[in-house]
């Protein structure tokens, strides 16, 4: 069976290929795996038919036979777990990768998000200049962290793995902010992780998305 997935019908980023659905997209062609993309407006989002399959309102959303998931780490490992080629054999790497998909979402992207909240949220707010400059430096501290343990090395802990989808993902959502410039080592690896043929189809297919719906890329 086909699995089928949940994405913008017309993306707030334009076919920039930051929204979620991507990590999955990429995901899947990692693996090599075929996928069925439902698009749903921001109002069917919050229907009930959505909400049983995501309980907050959001995409990506996947639904495999009986199986429905939402959270993009829960159904990237659950990718990753069903094919091989996203996770080391050996049992302990394996768990080092794992550790690292939640370091993604659980320590890296938080102050990342926390960027758009500033921007985009509470842009207009008279403290927001003041702020600015600290959220920023938050990112900046993880960034030096990672940068740090990342050192020269092609991937995060040996071969590509999912791990690197999930942390590249996030990371590229503060490359707009010239931010990752700043680190040669993560933006040399960010770039090589954009090459991957992989990554290039599961962009194209999102841009695709937004070609159609008349979206130009911003
Ligand atoms: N923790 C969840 C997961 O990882 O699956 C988060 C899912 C999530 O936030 N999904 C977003 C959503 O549905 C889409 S990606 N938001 C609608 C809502 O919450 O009502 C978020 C996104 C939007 C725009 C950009 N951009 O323009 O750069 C990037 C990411």
């Amino acid at each position: 069976m086909t699995p089928t997935i949940t994405a913008f019908a017309t993306s707030p980023d334009r076919g920039a290929g930051l929204s979620r659905d991507m990590r999955v997209r990429w995901a899947f062609e990692e693996v090599g795996q075929n996928y069925d993309v439902r698009l749903v407006s921001f109002k069917q989002m919050k229907e009930p038919s959505h909400l049983a399959l995501q309980p907050f309102g959001q995409i990506p959303t996947y639904e495999d036979g009986d199986l429905v998931l939402f959270e993009t780490g829960s159904i990237i490992l659950h990718i990753a777990e069903k094919h091989p080629g996203l996770l080391p054999d050996d049992a302990n790497a394996r768990a080092r990768a794992i550790s690292w998909m939640f370091a993604a979402i659980g320590t890296v992207e938080p102050p990342i998000l926390e960027l758009q909240t500033a921007r985009f949220a509470e842009g207009q707010e008279s403290w927001t200049e003041q702020r600015m400059p600290l959220v920023k430096d938050r990112i900046r501290v993880r960034l030096g962290e990672l940068a740090r343990r990342l050192g020269d090395s092609e991937w995060l802990d040996g071969a590509f793995s999912a791990a690197d989808i999930m942390m590249v993902h996030v990371l590229l959502r503060v490359k707009p902010s010239g931010l990752l410039d700043e680190f040669a080592n993560i933006s040399a690896y960010t770039a090589r992780a954009q090459a991957r043929p992989a990554y290039q189809r599961a962009f194209d297919a999102q841009l695709a998305v937004a070609n159609a719906a008349g979206q130009q890329a911003g």
